[in-house]
């Protein structure tokens, strides 16, 4: 009898300490779809997202939590509803929590070196994904991986160059700007700038941020509308605030890739639909697939590895014809 109540008591005890280590194991840190085992072995990183104004955003959180997953990596996520004090908050806690690296896109460009200088004393390293920070002390951090969004800008201005040239008369143009501040607004509005100085007849007549949301740019290019009685052309800095303006075109009697010649950049699956349905003429490609290189990135550097100082990516442009092509492959 003894002998089975003593058998009884010890699988007991080990059945509770088994279970005491699971919920342990779990930790509450949002691992983005892994077990989050929370084990010491397990390299940490935290990051900091913009939010989930669009639809690239959307997809570059969700490349970066299934890159994490796959990548055995802890992932510590924090979304900032865009706002930049946020992000500073979550940078303080994840050197709180002493992770191993700590990866953000920069809501905006400035204002990152006192908190990057803390994460600096404590000897954590930091990754830019996706935006750029203006810092003068390139220190701050091991390496920017994104796009080149001067060159999105750029094409995007090459290709209404090409498509105009034989006007002969005015051709206004209105522009939905990115979030103001923000490294892709700043440097898309410089490409597009520069491209189209090429011919003196492209004339941008209003420019005005729809903070990258569908919402922004409905609202911006109702005011636009009204304000400019001759548009022939509308350059948004992303794909869903030129799909917010389609329902601002359509609601003013025009015909959206007729009346108004609309160029966008990011090439997500509703502004290669809106493409390839005409309602778009062109859209310069940035890619938010960033995940599995990011992870790559932080196990280099965990490792105390050098990294090259910047990581783009490739990228294209699509026209009517090719989104056509391309849609059924998207991946995002
Ligand atoms: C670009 C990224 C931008 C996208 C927008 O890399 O930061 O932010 O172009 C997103 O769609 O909101």
């Amino acid at each position: 009898m003894r002998t089975r109540s003593t058998a009884r008591t010890v699988i007991a005890v080990l059945t509770g300490v088994l279970l005491a280590g699971g919920m342990v194991a779990c930790g509450n840190s949002d691992t983005g779809g892994d077990s989050g085992s929370g084990g010491s072995d397990k390299l940490v990183l935290g990051f900091s997202q913009v939010g989930a104004e669009s639809g690239w955003r959307t997809a570059n959180t969700t490349s970066i939590k299934e890159a994490a997953g796959q990548a055995g990596i802890e992932l510590k996520f924090d979304d900032a509803q865009q706002k930049q004090e946020n992000q500073i908050k979550a940078i303080r806690n994840f050197i709180q929590q002493k992770v191993d690296v700590i990866a953000f896109s920069p809501v905006v460009e400035s204002g990152w070196d006192t908190v990057l200088k803390e994460a600096k004393d404590a000897k954590i390293p930091v990754i830019l994904t996706d935006r750029a920070v203006d810092s003068a002390d390139k220190s701050l951090y091991k390496t920017f991986l994104g796009s080149d969004f001067v060159k999105e800008g750029r094409l995007a201005g090459e290709w209404l160059v090409e498509q105009k040239k034989a006007a002969t008369g005015p051709v206004n143009i209105v522009e939905l700007q990115g979030t103001t501040g923000s490294a892709p607004a700043n440097d898309r509005k410089k490409g597009f700038g520069e491209a189209i100085a090429a011919n003196p007849n492209l004339k941008i007549v209003a420019s005005q941020s729809g903070d990258f949301t569908r919402a922004g740019g409905k609202q911006v290019m109702e005011q636009f509308l009204k304000a400019n009685p001759k548009i022939d052309v509308l350059f948004a800095h992303n794909d869903d605030m030129g799909l917010g303006a389609l329902e601002a075109i359509t609601a003013a009697g025009k015909v959206p890739g007729k009346d108004i010649t609309i160029i966008t950049v990011d090439a997500v699956k509703d502004g290669m639909q809106a493409l390839a349905d005409g309602k778009f003429n062109f859209i310069a490609e940035c890619s938010p697939l960033l995940g599995p290189q990011l992870m790559d990135l932080a196990k280099k550097v965990k490792a105390g590895e050098e990294v090259p100082p910047r990581i783009e990516t490739e990228e294209t442009t699509f026209t009517q014809e090719t989104a056509k092509e391309a849609l059924p492959n998207r991946k995002y």
